[in-house]
């Protein structure tokens, strides 16, 4: 459809993990249970723009590439390392060809600093970004517009 020229439309998002240790259940290849997420920065439903999501994990967890066809995007999982996670945001048709990847350190441990590791107390690491569609259809800007 029709590309509207002096338009952008910007969507705050967050994304990043929220790590808990395990504690007394905490057991070698199993020390953390973590999510990673990619949300609206205010909630707003990301499905709107995003049609799916795909986690990207170390290729030491059974099938790695994680795929999430609807909201929440996100994807909880328990390990014991921490690594390098791709989120690649994937736009319906008249939103964006092209797709977005975002990389996020996955952190279970906490800092020094924070005082000892307890079950109750997350590790909480997030990356507050914007996305912005420059030009957009004029089939996305009405319905951006009505929601
Ligand atoms: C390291 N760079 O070598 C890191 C890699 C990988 C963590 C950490 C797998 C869990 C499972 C898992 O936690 N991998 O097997 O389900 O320290």
């Amino acid at each position: 459809s029709k590309k509207l020229k002096d338009v952008e439309i910007s969507f705050p998002i967050v994304y990043g993990t929220i790590a808990f240790w395990l504690g007394k259940k905490a057991s070698e290849y199993h020390s953390h249970k973590w999510t990673v997420y990619v949300r609206g920065a205010g909630n707003e439903d990301l499905s709107v723009i995003i049609k799916r999501v795909v986690f990207q994990l170390h290729p030491s967890f059974n099938n790695p590439t994680r795929v999430v066809e609807s909201p929440p995007f996100e994807l909880s999982e328990s390990g014991w390392g921490e690594f390098e996670i791709v989120i690649s945001l994937f736009f319906h048709s008249d939103v964006c060809d092209k797709q977005l990847d975002l990389y996020h350190q996955l952190k279970l441990y906490p800092d020094d600093d924070s005082g000892p590791q307890t079950t109750k107390k997350p590790v909480v690491i997030e990356t507050y970004d914007e996305i912005v569609f420059s030009e957009p259809s004029e089939a996305f800007f009405l319905r951006v517009q009505n929601h």
